[in-house]
């Protein structure tokens, strides 16, 4: 077995066993390794949630920020650098009067591994945050967390003053989150609705894709 297909298996066991521990390590090993983000989340982490289910993609998606933050600013570099096919940046938080951030961290930290440049806003945003970040022009993409039914209304307000600010037309608007569905994205405007991080992974994926 190569040493690459070895750290991938080792991923994946990890994942699905809970094994937090062995995940911290041979994360770190790949990224050491040079393994691409991508093949790292593809194949190791979401063939391991095949048999873990969601508390292992929570645990997963911990210990991978952790592992990110620990590369120093080079290694940074280096993941962007060897995904130089995603241009722009996303901006991402839980909305105004929601405090659930466990769903978001995952996403934050699964587009992080792709090497897609996040800036994570944090929990309970207001409209007008969302809208000052959105104005510069790197920003392509906004992502909305909501889990309480009744902050629904914030994201239909931050959507609101987006286009209020003439800003809506130059960016993706994606939600997520348990108070979320499609519905209530065609209802308040958003291009997508994602019902999982994987999902919503692939729909941003594919926003940031440089065009050549
Ligand atoms: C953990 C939890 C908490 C924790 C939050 C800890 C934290 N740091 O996040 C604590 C204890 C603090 C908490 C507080 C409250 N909670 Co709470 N909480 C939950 C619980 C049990 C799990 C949520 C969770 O983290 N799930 C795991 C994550 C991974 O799943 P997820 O968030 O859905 O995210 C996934 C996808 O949705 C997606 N996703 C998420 N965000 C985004 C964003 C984008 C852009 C994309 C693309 C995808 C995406 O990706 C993730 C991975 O696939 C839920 C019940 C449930 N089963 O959902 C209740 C729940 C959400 N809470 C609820 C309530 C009522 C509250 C409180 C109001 C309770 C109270 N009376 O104080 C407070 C809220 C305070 C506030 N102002 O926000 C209700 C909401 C009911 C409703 N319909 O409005 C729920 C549904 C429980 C219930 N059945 O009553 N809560």
């Amino acid at each position: 077995m190569s040493k690459d297909v070895d750290l991938i298996s080792r991923i994946t066991k990890s994942v699905s066993s809970l094994d937090v521990e062995e995940l911290r390590f041979v994360l770190s090993e790949a990224f050491k390794a040079g393994l691409s983000g991508i093949d790292i989340v593809t194949e190791g982490i979401k063939e391991g949630i095949k048999r873990s289910g969601d508390i292992g993609l929570i645990v997963a998606a911990e210990v991978l920020k952790d592992e990110i933050n620990k590369l120093i600013v080079d290694e940074k570099q280096k993941i962007k650098k060897s995904y130089q096919k995603f241009s722009g940046k996303v901006i991402i938080g839980t909305v105004e009067g929601d405090i659930h951030d466990l769903g978001k961290n995952i996403m934050v930290a699964l587009m992080e591994g792709l090497g897609i440049e996040v800036e994570d806003l944090g929990v309970d945003i207001p409209p007008k945050i969302f809208v000052e970040k959105a104005k510069l022009s790197e920003v392509k993409v906004i992502g909305l967390s909501c889990l309480l039914t009744i902050t629904t209304l914030s994201i239909k307000q931050t959507i609101a003053e987006l286009e209020k600010a003439d800003i809506r037309k130059n960016v993706k608007i994606i939600i997520g989150g348990a108070g979320t569905s499609r519905e209530l994205a065609d209802n308040v405007n958003a291009d997508a609705y994602a019902k999982n991080a994987f999902d919503g992974l692939k729909i941003i994926e594919k926003w940031m894709l440089k065009r050549s």
